[in-house]
């Protein structure tokens, strides 16, 4: 068989985008050669995921005192062990540790960025063999390089993200990332081993087709929210109506595809849980930064994502995402008066 070269490897394409910048070091395109490391790795779990016993619970509960599974340990561990013995990250947050992980060590100390992940979103879909996803978004240190990380490094608003990324467990492995240059999509070519350039300078289209919510949580959502989707499912215009109704459950699944195809994601706050279920560092931030590098929007219902300052590692927010022209109707039923 002969390759194609034609296509470009994440290699490949992360150091033609290198040189672009002449000071570049290269530290960016090695940490995220090792994030396509430990994804590859992740990738050959989950994909025999239904034949060893990796399935079920570990038996613990996590952070946010959720059931862990097996796949999320394995996960964190192989992300974890990567990036401590790449060249490029000084320090992690993760969805699975209550505290960031320093690195601590010369070469780690001397990087100059770190990495907050979610090593496996999704993860109650592994069971039933459904798409999960990995999350993460990169920040370069706010404290001294050459020192150990600290949690500052990690509590700076989602615009300061250099880079993020995700990786899709899906028909395909795919891994999405942002920088301010654009967003380029890779499929992991089993054949070889490598994630290729297959989506280049994804643009999100202004409009869909597509909402995405939890709808049994209808009746708790505040009566903007509950407007939009009745407008959603009944009116029909030029384009529009009415829209498809497509959850997956899984961020990454239901995300990556209104990033593709065009749609609206939510997953807002109710009474009794105003900031919603979905983590602002490691779920929320890094698919705002790529879904604006892609022309469309994401908030939190009043703001900008990108513009909350952090206050916690596992902070929670409402999120909405997607494509330009939905997100501004969705703001138009979020700032009208109901009687
Ligand atoms: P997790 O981090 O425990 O996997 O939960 C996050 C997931 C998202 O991927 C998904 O959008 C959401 O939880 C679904 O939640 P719900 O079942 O409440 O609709
Ligand atoms: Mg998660």
């Amino acid at each position: 068989m002969n390759i194609n070269r034609q296509v470009l490897t994440l290699d490949e394409f992360t150091i033609q985008e290198m040189r672009a910048y002449p000071k570049a070091t290269g530290e960016l395109s090695s940490l995220l050669r090792d994030i396509g490391l430990a994804a590859k790795r992740v990738n050959v779990e989950v994909n025999k995921a239904g034949l060893v016993d990796i399935l079920g619970d570990a038996g613990s509960v996590n952070v946010q005192g959720e059931d862990v599974k097996k796949m999320d340990i394995y996960a964190n561990n192989q992300f974890i062990g990567v990036l401590k013995h790449g060249i490029s990250c000084a320090g992690l947050g993760s969805e699975e540790l209550e505290e960031i992980v320093v690195f601590n060590d010369v070469v780690s100390n001397n990087s100059k960025y770190v990495v907050i992940i979610d090593p496996l979103d999704g993860s109650s879909n592994i069971d039933v063999n459904v798409t999960i996803g990995t999350i993460f978004g990169v920040y370069r240190r706010v404290t001294k390089v050459g020192t150990p990380c600290t949690i500052e490094d990690f509590l700076q608003t989602g615009k300061n993200q250099v880079a993020a990324g995700y990786i899709i467990y899906g028909s395909s492995t795919m891994m999405v990332y942002a920088t301010h240059r654009g967003v380029n999509g890779f499929t992991l070519d089993p054949s070889i081993g490598e994630f290729c350039l297959s989506h280049p300078n994804i643009q999100c289209p202004e409009k869909g087709k597509i909402y995405s919510v939890n709808y049994s949580n209808f009746f708790k959502f505040e009566i903007g929210i509950q407007k939009y989707i009745e407008a959603c499912q009944t009116k029909t215009n030029e384009h529009n109506g009415p829209y498809t109704q497509r959850y997956v459950g899984s961020m990454v699944a239901d995300v990556h595809r209104n990033l593709i195809k065009g749609g609206i994601f939510m997953y807002p706050g109710v009474l009794d849980k105003p900031f919603g279920k979905l983590r602002l560092l490691y779920e929320c931030n890094p698919f705002a930064f790529i879904m604006e590098i892609a022309g469309g929007k994401a908030t939190d219902g009043k703001k900008s994502i990108l513009d909350i300052k952090p206050e916690k590692l596992h902070q929670r927010t409402p999120f909405f995402i997607g494509s330009k022209l939905m997100m501004e109707e969705l703001e138009s039923y979020l700032n009208s008066k109901y009687d």
